[in-house]
């Protein structure tokens, strides 16, 4: 059994992709007792972000809050995906095999299509690259927040009918997706994401985390009447962190009017700081040693290349290359 999963670096790694991702893959991975596939999508952010400093940038602090929550380099396998370059081969083959009617229909494609000025061809074919991602892998279990689930799908429909027509090639992934967590929800209520610039980067100073989450958008219910927790990002966010009794507290809380949407931020902004206070201190010590990152990197890219090669040769064998 083989966990991947990957985090792309157009932006900061947030809370989204901490909850969504990071922490389900690092549990999941120790679980099934063999090196976990931990990557940073350096390819895929090119479909939104062209500078080459700011991803250098991007992929280190993605790669620094992998590494902050417990990734272990020794044992596990933290990778550029870029690094494998096997993979922009396997994603030509596969594209190959996928009809553009299945693309047309990724959720993903259309609220990013309707979202963005710049519509390209690399956004269209996404969902290719990240079954080159996880085939090229052969992972098995791909955890994964909500909003990648049909991805997940649109891989195991590729591998369906590459190995129907060349004999068994890829190993089918299952997404892992804990239902208890929703999509995490951004400043403004969308779903948190570096391209909609809604996010709440854990990582960054006191100061800017506590001015970050004071942006988070609500409704004007005065501070002493009773508020609706499910329709409350605040609240939402702080359920994606709490333990189950800080969760019920603040429900009763808000549902009493005991609780203003001020206060309760504060006590969003409080809860981070303590959940989170190790792994912001390991990030912020990685980010002033890149060695250890570079190093980190470079072990597992020898590692990753190796099992790419593995399968890629197969593929050019059925494929007559
Ligand atoms: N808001 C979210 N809630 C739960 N999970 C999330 N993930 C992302 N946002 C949320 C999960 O994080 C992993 C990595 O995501 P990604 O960075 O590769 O791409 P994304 O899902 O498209 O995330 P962004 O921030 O929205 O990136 P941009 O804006 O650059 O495209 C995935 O497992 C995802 O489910």
């Amino acid at each position: 059994m083989r966990v991947l999963t990957g985090i792309q670096s157009s932006g900061k790694p947030h809370l989204g992709n901490i909850i969504g991702a990071v922490l389900p893959a690092l549990a999941d991975g120790q679980q099934s007792g063999n090196p976990a596939f931990h990557f940073i999508a350096d390819l895929h952010s090119l479909t939104t972000s062209r500078e080459g400093a700011l991803r250098r940038e991007n992929t280190s602090s993605v790669a620094a809050a992998w590494l902050a929550f417990g990734c272990d380099p020794n044992k596990d396998v933290l990778y550029r995906q870029s690094r494998a370059p096997a993979v922009t081969e396997l994603t030509w083959y596969l594209s190959c095999f996928t009809p553009d009617g299945l693309l047309a229909r990724a959720h993903s494609f259309k609220d990013k299509s309707s979202n963005l000025s710049d519509v390209n061809a690399g956004l269209f074919i996404y969902p290719v690259l990240m079954a080159a991602d996880i085939l090229l892998y052969q992972a098995s279990r791909i955890p994964v927040g909500k909003d990648q689930k049909q991805h997940i799908e649109i891989t195991r429909d590729i591998a369906k009918v590459f190995n129907n027509h060349y004999g068994q090639t890829f190993v089918l992934p299952e997404p892992v997706i804990r239902e208890e967590i929703m999509t995490i929800p951004g400043l403004d209520g969308r779903k948190m994401s570096k391209s909609y610039n809604n996010y709440i980067d854990i990582f960054q100073s006191d100061k800017g985390l506590k001015q970050v989450i004071c942006r988070i958008v609500t409704d004007s219910t005065p501070v002493n009447e009773p508020k609706n927790p499910d329709q409350c990002s605040v609240f939402a966010l702080y359920r994606a962190v709490a333990s189950e009794q800080e969760t019920v507290d603040m429900r009763e809380q808000y549902l009493a009017g005991r609780i203003g949407y001020g206060a309760a931020k504060d006590q969003l902004y409080k809860m981070l700081l303590s959940k989170f206070g190790d792994q912001r201190e390991r990030y912020s010590t990685l980010m002033s040693r890149p060695k250890i990152i570079e190093e980190a990197l470079q072990a597992g890219e020898t590692k990753a290349r190796a099992v790419a090669q593995e399968t890629i040769v197969a593929v050019r064998d059925h494929l007559g290359f």
